[in-house]
C-alpha cells in the first residue's frame, strides 16, 4: 500500500475531471486478500439466484451488485475502510472527514452488458454534491472485459438527473447539452490501482467480452457534515434521520480518520432484509448479533 497523500496535480485533475486513477494505492498482495473475501462475500449473497444471464433483468446483466458487505462479511470491512482509500476520498473532496454511505461488490460475469450511463448520487438522499467512489478492482481492467468510462468535467456542468438504469436504457445522452456529441475517456486499471469518480460524474462501463470475471468493489463516501434531501435510501432511512438533518448513524460512520485506524464495528441488522440481501444472511447476524 502507498502510504503517501496525493500530490496538488492529482487533487487538482480530480477537481477538474471528475475522475482520477490513483496507481498502487493498494499493495497487491492486499488486493489479492481482499478480492478472495468479496468473492466468498458475492458467493454467498447470490447462492440464492441460480438464474443464468439471460434470465436476468437488463440491470442485472450488467453486473451482480452486493451492497452493505462491510456490514456482515467481517473479513471485507478492512478493505471499505482502508485508511488510504479514505484518507485519499478525503483529499478529493478537500475534508477534513469523510462518511461511508455504502460499499457494493460489482461483479461485472464474462458476457455481462455494458453499464449503462448514469450519475450516481440521484440514487442517494444526500443534498450536497460532496460525494466520491473509490472502484478498486481485483484484476487488471481493459476496455474487453469493462473498463469504466467517465465524461470529464460533467460533474460540473450542473446536470444532476435521476437516469433509470434499473429498467430502461440510462441517461438519454443526446437528450442534454451536457453530455450530447461528448466523449467519454475509458480508464484501464493495474491491479492496486483504485479509480475514483465524483458522484456527479456521469459515467458507463464497457461490455466483458473476456472469459473471466471482471471484479470490483466500490465504496461511496461523502463529506463528514453532508445533511439528508428528500429521496428515499436504506442509509438514511434505517436509521430514520430526518429531511435537512446531519447524516450521521452506525449506517454511515466516519470512514477516515478513524482511531487506531480500526474499521468501526458493525452495525445493527436491518429489521427487512435490503435488496439482493437474502434473508437467510439477515437472519444469521440477527442470530450472531444476539448470541
Ligand atoms: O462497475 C461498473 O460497471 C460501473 C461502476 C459504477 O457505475 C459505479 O461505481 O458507480
Amino acid at each position: 500500500m502507498r502510504d503517501e497523500e496525493l500530490t496538488d496535480e492529482q487533487t487538482s485533475r480530480f477537481r477538474r475531471d471528475g475522475f482520477l486513477r490513483v496507481p498502487g494505492l493498494l499493495a497487491e498482495e492486499e488486493v489479492d486478500r481482499f478480492g478472495e473475501a468479496v468473492d466468498r462475500a458475492v458467493e454467498e449473497r447470490t447462492r440464492h439466484d441460480p438464474r443464468p444471464l439471460e434470465k436476468r433483468s437488463r440491470y442485472e446483466q450488467s453486473f451482480r451488485q452486493c451492497l452493505n458487505l462491510w456490514e456482515d462479511q467481517p473479513e471485507v470491512r478492512p478493505l471499505s475502510f482502508h485508511p488510504c482509500v479514505g484518507r485519499a476520498a478525503a483529499a478529493l473532496l478537500e475534508t477534513e472527514a469523510v462518511r461511508i454511505w455504502h460499499d457494493q461488490a460489482l461483479y461485472k460475469e464474462s458476457g455481462g452488458r455494458e453499464t449503462d450511463p448514469h450519475q450516481d448520487q440521484p440514487y442517494w438522499s444526500i443534498a450536497e454534491p460532496r460525494t466520491v467512489t473509490a472502484w478498486i478492482p481485483f484484476q487488471p481492467v481493459r476496455q474487453k472485459n469493462g473498463a469504466v468510462g467517465y465524461l470529464p468535467g460533467s460533474h460540473r456542468s450542473g446536470l444532476r438527473e435521476f437516469a433509470n438504469i434499473f429498467g430502461s436504457t440510462g441517461l438519454d445522452l443526446d437528450a442534454f447539452p451536457e453530455t450530447r456529441n461528448k466523449s467519454f475517456d475509458y480508464v484501464e486499471a493495474e491491479k492496486g490501482d483504485v479509480v475514483f469518480h465524483h458522484g456527479l460524474t456521469v459515467h458507463r462501463a464497457y461490455p466483458n467480452t473476456t472469459a473471466e470475471t471482471r471484479r470490483a468493489h466500490t465504496v461511496i463516501f461523502f463529506a463528514d457534515g453532508c445533511t439528508r434531501s428528500a429521496f428515499r435510501h436504506p442509509s438514511v432511512d434505517r436509521p430514520g434521520i430526518p429531511l435537512g438533518a446531519a447524516i450521521e448513524s452506525e449506517l454511515t460512520p466516519i470512514a477516515w480518520p478513524r482511531p487506531d485506524g480500526d474499521p468501526p464495528p458493525a452495525p445493527r441488522p436491518p429489521r427487512q432484509p435490503l435488496p439482493g440481501w437474502p434473508a437467510s444472511a439477515a437472519e444469521k447476524r440477527q442470530k450472531g448479533n444476539s448470541a
